[in-house]
């Protein structure tokens, strides 16, 4: 479970806890400037047209009016960080390069706005941010230097590990992030589950791991949204989000770049686990930025029970 930090007048800021990590001015300013962006994205979030743009991702998804917003407003500031060399957007075809010279400089991918289309059914949504030192970001996720989230919810909270344990934010009625949970660590099981995808096209193993997560009691949580059903299982320290491989979609649906290795390089700073049914997340080569897999995440018994079935069940 997470550790909430003592109680004192004095609130711990993002910059504060970033600079008693250790971490490089370069970087604690990334990560800031992304957290002063994603105010402006909730003002989009809460205010904004939720119309489409009448434009279409890199996979052919059609665009939302918030999706651009959200994507132009962090774009731009990673692009005026002065530290972001590359920049890949879900929402962007090809990569950006926002500075020729990586020394010193970090790349960044990130998901704007995941889970968009719940917005107009007022559910929460979220920014998902994966950095890596240099240029290049087609490479696997466990040399990300940091990941975060922010959870646009009934409270916007943002969620960092630079490696050195999982941090929770809450942002305060002044627009300011202040520390709410220091170190969160996972059980290694739990009693939820969080099934994306068709149940009908689900393989034979994982079907037989559902009856199994059903047969054991566990809840079913799923709001289909990656930011805040992921977030449940953490902050509750228990359970399973997976998207798994279906009948015809063998890769799934989430994105390695934009959503599974930022989530992955958290949830096991916090002692979980993410597997594609046979390899870590965080180790699988990444030759696209549109290149997707099939994901379990959440605690590690539970992730590893997932990886059985699937191997001992005829496909
Ligand atoms: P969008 O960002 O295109 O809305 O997709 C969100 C998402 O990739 C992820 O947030 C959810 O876990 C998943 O889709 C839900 O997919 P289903 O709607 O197929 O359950």
């Amino acid at each position: 479970m997470a550790k909430e930090p003592g109680s004192s007048k004095f609130q711990v800021d993002l910059r504060g806890h970033l600079r008693s990590k250790g971490v490089s001015n370069n970087l604690t300013h990334l990560i800031c400037e992304i957290a002063d962006a994603s105010k402006y994205v909730i003002n989009a979030v809460r205010t904004g047209d939720l119309g489409v743009a009448g434009t279409s991702n890199l996979y052919g998804e059609e665009q939302l009016a918030l999706d651009v917003l959200s994507d132009r407003i962090i774009r731009k500031r990673l692009i005026h960080s002065g530290v972001v060399c590359n920049i890949a957007s879900e929402e962007m075809e090809t990569i950006y390069q926002a500075k020729a010279n990586a020394g010193g400089l970090y790349s960044v991918a990130y998901d704007p706005l995941d889970g968009s289309s719940l917005v107009d059914v007022n559910l929460a949504v979220g920014t998902i941010v994966s950095i890596f030192q240099g240029p290049e970001l087609l490479q696997p996720g466990r040399n990300q230097v940091a990941s975060l989230y922010i959870l646009y919810g009934p409270r916007v909270s943002l969620v960092y590990t630079v490696g050195d344990g999982v941090h929770e934010f809450t942002m305060n009625h002044l627009m300011e992030f202040t520390l709410s949970r220091e170190n969160i660590t996972m059980a290694p099981s739990g009693d939820i589950y969080s099934p994306g995808g068709l149940r009908n096209k689900y393989l034979p193993g994982v079907e037989q791991y559902v009856q199994y997560l059903e047969a054991k009691g566990a809840k079913l949580r799923y709001s289909g949204g990656f930011v805040p059903d992921i977030n449940q299982i953490l902050m509750k320290g228990k359970g399973v989000f997976f998207y798994p491989m279906l009948q015809g979609v063998p890769n799934g649906k989430l994105r390695m770049l934009f959503e599974l290795n930022p989530m992955a390089f958290i949830i096991e700073n916090a002692g979980g686990a993410a597997s594609d049914g046979t390899r870590r997340i965080l180790d699988i080569p990444v030759e696209g930025l549109d290149q997707r897999a099939p994901v379990f995440i959440g605690c590690k018994e539970d992730v590893a029970k997932a990886v059985e079935f699937l191997n001992s069940a005829p496909t």
